[in-house]
């Protein structure tokens, strides 16, 4: 480590120059003026900040230019917070390839429109936000198996799966007796499996109005939701509240932080204790206990709730007393520790996952001696992510620093020895939130590039009024030393990715046609009488009209059709291009009417023909060089 790094002091440009230096102090301690109030409450004094160490413009990185033609090594998802969707970047190009629209209603794709859409929303189709943190790529013994992507929405307490074969959303559930779904972890061995959840908000259960100013009485649940089917399977009833999780790499635990072990409802109750939490689950004794009959259930849903509380005898959780507050929560790719950010506490704690069989039998006199060691890493740690070369990243985020250590030292640290564990502190640009390695959510971590998604752009970026965009760091962390190498604005607001290699996804470029994400759609026509590859067609059924119509560049198989004012409207559209990236699209003007078709995809929209006369239809998907003649006539004759 160098000791301009160690001691946060400026580096100087090539030329002799200060970086940047006066514009740069002013924005950095505006940002640390932003984080005070954390900082104040948590007790750690007054900061003062020295200009970045580096930026992006200096020093020689490695060649990370994916030329024109070229492909990128990796897939990267990163969540799109609260626009509720999911974006796909090639790294280390950092170039945006696609955006899957989840929890959010998309203009483009017809998402939250559609008929095929809608099925997947349910009945949460009514909400047109969501906030999406925590993507994670399904596992098969500790690899990432490329079948599925599943993502947290904690603005409507939702959980999704993304086929990774054709990148759409193909279920969502809500979680019952839940509100706000924030950490989100999968069982990673022998395969996912369960896709767990954690509900951060404490609440009344059931929540229909008893005990609504009697916190004491409130309590939130860890969820379990089966992969394969998307149904949630059980719940655990947990003290305290729950943050973000983890799993370990043998399919036994998992484990998540709770920043409110003080239960409180406002700001400066949850922050009253100098210690809160880490519960750990045992996913074998909850089954046990579910298939014993030891459960409840809360409400209308029947869901089997097992009490994992403190004062429970089923012993399915135990609770680790940790440093105030704690935040992210990281197994480390070993297998050998879950990691538990300190948040208002500069430390970060590991917890030896080799001790938890201990832990439950009641082997141990305290549950502190699980812990492998507490390393001291900087001002509000927040998560931590691995190369695989048994070295940890921490984001902290009040010193803006991405904090390099290695957990051998920290434990010997721990254990008395005189080592130093801390290997390079690099300042970041500004305030990061999560950090996330190449393949650090697997045993296959290979310490190539590691990603500091920090909350704030400030000067990095032209200026765009008031609202700024988050800025995505690229650090290569292949040598010895850590390197900003990429800037990246990214739209309100990702918190989290997942990277994994190209090769670990394989997709299919042409729908098959006995998909079964347009199945249902496919059913209503055959009941019709219709085939959709050929029929083009008008089918009355009362005032409602189906509308069957295949679609082949530049031609709507129908050039116009003819509905009644009031008519509830259905068209479904066929694609019969075969050609890979001829997409379609369905536009009818002055309808709220757009749907993407691709090619071999069947897709379906209602809507209510309301005001008679000539209304157009259009392809919205530039198809053909006869793109825009791909139209037709909607007539409506006045009721
Ligand atoms: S997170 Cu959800 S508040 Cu640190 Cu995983 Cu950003
Ligand atoms: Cu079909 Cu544009
Ligand atoms: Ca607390």
């Amino acid at each position: 480590m160098s000791d301009e790094n160690k001691d946060n002091k400026p580096t100087e440009s090539p030329e002799g120059l200060p970086a940047n230096a006066g514009r740069r102090r002013f924005l950095v301690g505006s940002a640390v003026v932003g984080a005070a109030g954390m900082a104040g409450v948590a007790g750690v004094g007054t900061l003062t900040r020295s200009e970045p160490a580096q930026s992006a413009s200096e020093g020689d990185g490695p060649d990370i230019h994916v030329a024109p033609g070229e492909l990128d090594e990796y897939y990267g998802f990163w969540s799109g917070g609260h626009s509720g969707e999911v974006r796909i970047y090639g790294v280390p190009s950092m170039r945006e390839i696609m955006r899957i629209p989840v929890f959010n209603h998309c203009s483009a794709s017809g998402w939250g429109m559609t008929n095929e859409s809608k099925r997947v929303l349910g009945d949460s189709h009514r909400f047109t936000n969501g906030d999406a943190h925590h993507p994670h790529v399904s596992y098969t013994d500790g690899s990432h198996d490329g079948r599925y992507l599943f993502i947290n929405d904690k603005a409507n307490t939702r959980v999704a799966r993304i086929r990774l074969d054709v990148f759409k959303t193909d279920k969502i559930v809500t979680v019952p007796n839940a509100q706000a779904i924030h950490g989100l972890r999968l069982q990673k061995a022998p395969r996912t499996g369960y896709v767990f959840a954690n509900a951060e908000y404490m609440i009344p259960q059931p929540n229909d109005g008893r005990d609504l100013d009697d916190p004491s009485k409130y309590f939130t649940l860890w969820n379990a939701i089966d992969g394969d089917t998307m149904e949630v399977k059980w719940q655990v009833m947990v003290d305290g509240n729950l943050d973000n999780m983890d799993t370990d790499y043998t399919g036994k635990y998992a484990a998540a932080t709770c920043y409110n072990s003080e239960g409180g409802v406002d700001l400066a109750s949850k922050m009253r204790a100098d210690r809160d939490w880490v519960v750990v689950f045992s996913i074998e004794r909850i089954e046990q206990a579910v298939a014993d009959g030891n459960y409840t259930t809360i409400g209308d849903s029947d869901v089997p709730v097992v009490d994992g509380r403190k004062s429970s005898d089923l012993n399915v959780t135990r609770y680790v007393p940790v440093p105030k507050n704690p935040h992210g929560l990281n197994t480390s790719t070993d297998g050998k520790y879950f990691i538990a950010a300190g948040k208002l506490s500069p430390t970060a704690t590991m917890i030896e996952i080799a001790r938890l069989d201990a832990l439950f039998a009641g082997e141990l006199s305290d549950a502190r001696d699980v812990v492998a060691a507490e390393p001291e890493l900087g001002l509000g740690p927040l998560h931590t992510t691995y190369d695989g070369r048994g070295n940890a990243y921490t984001t902290v985020f009040i010193d803006s620093q991405i904090v390099k250590w290695n957990m051998d030292a920290a434990v010997r640290n721990y254990n008395g020895e005189d080592v130093d564990y801390i290997i390079q502190k690099l300042d970041v640009q500004y305030q990061p939130g999560h950090n996330h390695a190449t393949l650090a959510e697997s045993k296959d971590a290979d310490g190539k590039y590691l990603f500091s998604l920090n909350k704030f752009s400030k000067d990095r970026y032209l200026p765009v009024g008031p609202l700024h965009p988050e800025n995505d760091q690229m650090i290569d962390i292949s040598g010895d030393e850590m390197k900003v190498v990429h800037d990246t604005p990214t739209f309100a607001e990702p918190h989290d990715a997942v990277i994994i290699r190209r090769d670990q996804i394989t997709t299919k470029q042409v729908w098959e046609r006995d998909d079964p994400f347009f199945a249902e759609t496919v059913a209503r026509a055959k009941a019709d009488g219709i085939n959709l590859e050929t029929d083009n067609q008008v089918i009355r059924d009362g005032n409602q009209v189906r509308v069957y119509m295949t679609s082949v560049a530049p031609n709507f198989g129908m050039p116009e059709f003819t509905v009644k004012q009031g008519d509830e409207v259905t068209v479904t559209i066929t694609n019969m291009d075969k050609v890979e990236d001829l997409t379609h699209g369905f536009c009818v003007v002055g309808h709220g009417v757009s749907m993407e078709i691709s090619p071999q995809q069947t897709s379906s929209i209602t809507f209510t023909a309301d005001k008679p006369g000539v209304h157009w239809y259009y392809c919205n998907w530039f198809c053909h060089a006869l793109h825009m003649e791909m139209t037709g006539r909607m007539l409506v004759e006045p009721a």
